[in-house]
C-alpha cells in the first residue's frame, strides 16, 4: 500500500491542455472514455411497473408512467460533466425531457425551495429546486445519440451538469418537494451540500481521503 503522499507524488500531474481549459474545474482531470459508478447493483425494471412519483411540498401528489413523460417535449443538449473522483468529460451529448418542462403539471406549492431526488437503488440527492430550472437539466433517456445503458442510469437519469456528477442520479424514480434543505445519500456521507465542481466543494468537513486515481479502478466504456 502507498501512503497518501507517495500517490500524489506519483500521480501525473495533468498537462498543461487541459489545466488551461477554463471548461476544467480545479483538481479535475479530463478523460475520453466514461467510467461507471454507482452504489449497489443496476436495477432491473418491468417497464410496465415503472413510474416517476412527485410528492411533498406539492397540492397533489403524481405518478407518471415511462410512457407519459416520453409524450412530453424533448431537448437534445452537449455539456461538461464532473465527478467528485476527479474525471471531467467534455462535450457529452444527452437527449430527454427538461425538468422545467415536467415541472408547470407537478402542482409544486410556493414554500418549495428544495428537491430531493429519489433513485434506485436506494439512492438520494439533494438539488436547490432553482439549480434544476436551467436549460441543460434533463431527466435524460439517451446519450450521444443512443438509448442510455442500464449502467448509465437508463431507462431514466437526472442530468445536473453544473454540480458534481454524484446530483445526476442514476435510475431516478421521484422527486419530493422540501421547504428546508436535507442531506441526500453522499452528503450525510461527509459530501457537499451543493457541490460546485469550479468552486471545489467536495466535501463538507475535512477532506475525506479519495486516492487521485481512485476513478482508474473503476469500470469504463
Ligand atoms: N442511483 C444512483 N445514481 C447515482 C449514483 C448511485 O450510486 N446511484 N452515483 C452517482 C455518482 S457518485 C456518479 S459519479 C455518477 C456516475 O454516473 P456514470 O456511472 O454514468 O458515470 O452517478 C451518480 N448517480
Ligand atoms: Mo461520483
Amino acid at each position: 500500500m502507498l501512503t497518501k503522499a507517495e500517490r500524489i507524488k506519483r500521480s501525473k500531474a495533468p498537462a498543461a491542455s487541459e489545466t488551461q481549459n477554463d471548461r476544467v474545474p480545479p483538481g479535475q482531470v479530463l478523460t475520453d472514455r466514461f467510467p461507471i459508478l454507482h452504489e449497489g447493483d443496476v436495477p432491473r425494471y418491468d417497464m410496465k411497473e415503472w413510474s416517476l412519483r412527485s410528492f411533498g411540498e406539492v397540492e397533489e401528489e403524481r405518478s407518471f408512467t415511462y410512457d407519459e413523460l416520453m409524450a412530453l417535449p424533448r431537448t437534445r443538449i452537449s455539456c461538461d460533466i464532473h465527478c467528485v473522483t476527479r474525471w471531467s468529460k467534455l462535450d457529452t451529448v444527452w437527449e430527454g425531457i427538461r425538468f422545467r418542462d415536467l415541472l408547470p403539471l407537478l402542482k409544486v406549492k410556493p414554500e418549495a425551495k428544495y428537491v430531493m431526488v429519489h433513485a434506485d437503488p436506494d439512492y438520494e440527492t439533494n438539488v436547490p429546486l432553482e439549480d434544476l430550472m436551467g436549460d441543460d437539466i434533463l431527466l435524460a433517456f439517451n446519450y450521444d445519440d443512443k438509448p442510455l445503458t442500464d449502467k448509465h442510469g437508463g431507462p431514466l437519469r437526472l442530468l445536473v451538469p453544473h454540480l458534481y456528477f454524484w446530483k445526476s442520479a442514476k435510475w431516478v424514480r421521484g422527486f419530493e418537494f422540501m421547504q428546508e434543505d436535507r442531506p441526500g445519500f453522499w452528503e450525510s456521507n461527509g459530501f457537499h451540500l451543493y457541490a460546485d465542481p469550479f468552486k471545489e466543494q467536495r466535501f463538507s468537513g475535512e477532506d475525506l481521503n479519495i486516492p487521485e486515481d481512485e476513478w482508474h479502478h473503476k469500470d469504463f466504456d
